[in-house]
């Protein structure tokens, strides 16, 4: 991970949000003004922490448009294009790899890739920490993807079984190179200690938060965002940023969580 991105890439959240993929129907139906203010203000915290925010404009025909995240994910100067797992999401990437090779022209050190079918990979598999690339093998991502993106990244990759939730970073999350954020459940304590044992004997230290989705967090720059609704999580993320001199941002997510949505999910930082 890059503790101090200079882009943000972000894409608008469309109207057909409603709609979007969920493992379990909400119990209370998505608001979709509310979840277009959630996301306003995501956009407008991650303008106010990187030195260019690239914004790509909602496309209607998806739903899960602004997941952002799961389309690309950019190692260094290496934006290698996933393949989604879900097929209704697959055409997302499109504009969001003729936003990167525009950007290209202007950062001609940034170079693009491709996984290819029989690869499937969201980008909220991946988790990048202390120059290492875990990759999450889940309902939505494999072991081709893995082979390729080891091809790419020779020496980087790992792979981590997914056995709950969404993603690999439904339950967890990087701080910074030396800190690793956990849901304190059994399938988040099995994925850190997996993460941990591919570092030998400098392991990051894992801290263990209560509330699965607030193990979600953005580290931008010398800001940590967090999700605001869960309090016993949130006192402790309190403390650590305050333990590593961070600025503590909250943002209510309540909307996006219904569609399985978190902090990482809605941008790609680089
Ligand atoms: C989906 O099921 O694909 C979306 N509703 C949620 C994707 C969340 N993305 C992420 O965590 N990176």
């Amino acid at each position: 991970m890059i503790t101090h991105p200079r882009f943000a890439l972000v894409r608008g959240l469309p109207r057909s949000f409603a709609q979007a993929l969920s493992q379990e129907k909400p119990i209370e139906p998505i608001q979709l003004e509310l979840a277009l203010l959630q996301h306003e203000l995501y956009t407008k915290t991650l303008a106010d922490c990187v030195d260019e925010l690239i914004e790509i404009e909602a496309d209607e025909a998806h739903p899960d448009c602004c997941f952002v995240e799961d389309t690309v994910i950019v190692v260094e100067h290496k934006a290698i294009i996933t393949r989604i797992g879900a097929p209704s999401r697959q055409a997302e990437s499109q504009r969001v790899r003729a936003t990167l090779e525009s950007l290209q022209k202007t950062h001609p050190y940034l170079t693009l890739h491709s996984l290819e079918a029989p690869a499937q990979l969201d980008g909220g598999d991946v988790l990048q920490i202390g120059g290492k690339v875990f990759v999450g093998l889940s309902k939505r991502s494999n072991q081709a993807a893995v082979e390729q993106l080891a091809r790419i990244l020779p020496g980087r990759v790992f792979a981590i079984p997914v056995t709950h939730g969404l993603h690999l970073k439904s339950l967890l999350s990087a701080v910074d190179a030396e800190t690793l954020l956990v849901a304190d459940s059994p399938a988040g304590h099995a994925m850190a200690a997996e993460i941990v044992k591919a570092f030998g004997s400098q392991p990051p230290r894992c801290l263990y938060v209560p509330d699965a989705v607030a193990a979600n967090v953005l580290r931008v720059g010398s800001t940590l965002i967090i999700q605001e609704g869960f309090p016993r999580s949130e006192k402790m993320l309190a403390e650590l940023a305050e333990e590593k001199g961070l600025q503590l941002r909250k943002l209510t997510m309540s909307e996006l969580i219904k569609a399985d949505g978190a902090l990482t999910c809605c941008s790609v930082l680089f």
